[in-house]
């Protein structure tokens, strides 16, 4: 009997694992779309490249259990909102923006949260826009919806993020306070590098970007 709900669990939780799977994947089909799009009918593309992740089981049975979450499917969905993440790297901060507004206003994707660490930063320096967003996923017995954490940051924010993550498990999560602070500088000059680049672009192509999108010769049917 043990091993009859073993079995059941266990498929279960491959269900609920591969639903969050499929979320991510309509995410990233999304970005990618609107990436091609800009890359072959506009001018300028404001997507430099797309990742995503899913959190492996043992990752999310840690979470359940460092945030005291009630260890069924119902409370891991509403509580755990990072099990699909799809991070968007772009060139300049005001395409972070942009290509958050163009994915959060589409039809049949759900805002749950936003967290804005590029107008504030955390303290350590990390900024990136944040948002959880929720998605239909169609299974065989209808739409699950489901939620993707999406990041939107920079080429630079990434930079500096993806060395921060290194250095803070190198060092166990106990960052000596020099490091800490040449961190902290890295991260003012990574957003001062942000605010020159964004004005050279400026500088160049002018509005470029305020544009609306070209017709096409069916007049943008
Ligand atoms: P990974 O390896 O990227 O998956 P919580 O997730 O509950 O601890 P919260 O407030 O729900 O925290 O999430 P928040 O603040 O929106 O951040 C979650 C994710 O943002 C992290 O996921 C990182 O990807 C990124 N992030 C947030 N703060 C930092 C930071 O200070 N430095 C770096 N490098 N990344 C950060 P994970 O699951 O921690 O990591």
């Amino acid at each position: 009997e043990f091993l009859a709900e073993f079995r059941q669990l266990r498929d279960e939780f491959s269900r609920f694992m591969l639903s969050y799977k499929f979320g991510m994947d309509e995410i990233t089909t999304k970005v990618r779309i609107l990436q091609e799009e800009f890359r072959t009918v506009h001018v300028y593309n404001p997507i430099e490249h797309v990742s995503a992740r899913l959190k492996t089981p043992e990752s999310v049975l840690e979470k359940v259990r460092r945030k005291g979450c009630e260890p069924t499917f119902e409370r891991i969905r509403e509580q755990i909102t990072d099990i699909a993440g799809v991070r968007v790297t772009c060139s300049f901060v005001s395409d972070a923006y942009r290509v958050f507004d163009l994915l959060t206003g589409q039809r049949d994707i759900d805002v749950v949260a936003v967290k804005d660490y590029i107008r504030h930063p955390k303290p350590n320096g990390y900024r990136s826009l944040h948002a959880i967003v929720q998605v239909p996923v169609f299974l065989s017995d209808g739409p699950t919806p489901v939620p993707v954490e999406v990041q939107f940051r920079t080429i630079a924010m990434d930079f500096w993020a993806s060395l921060e993550h290194k250095i803070y498990y190198k060092y166990d999560k106990h960052v000596p306070d020099a490091l800490l602070a040449n961190l902290g500088e890295a991260a003012t000059t990574a957003a001062k590098l942000d605010e020159d680049m964004e004005r050279l672009h400026r500088e160049v192509h002018g509005d470029d970007r305020q544009q609306p999108p070209l017709e096409t010769s069916t007049g943008g049917l």
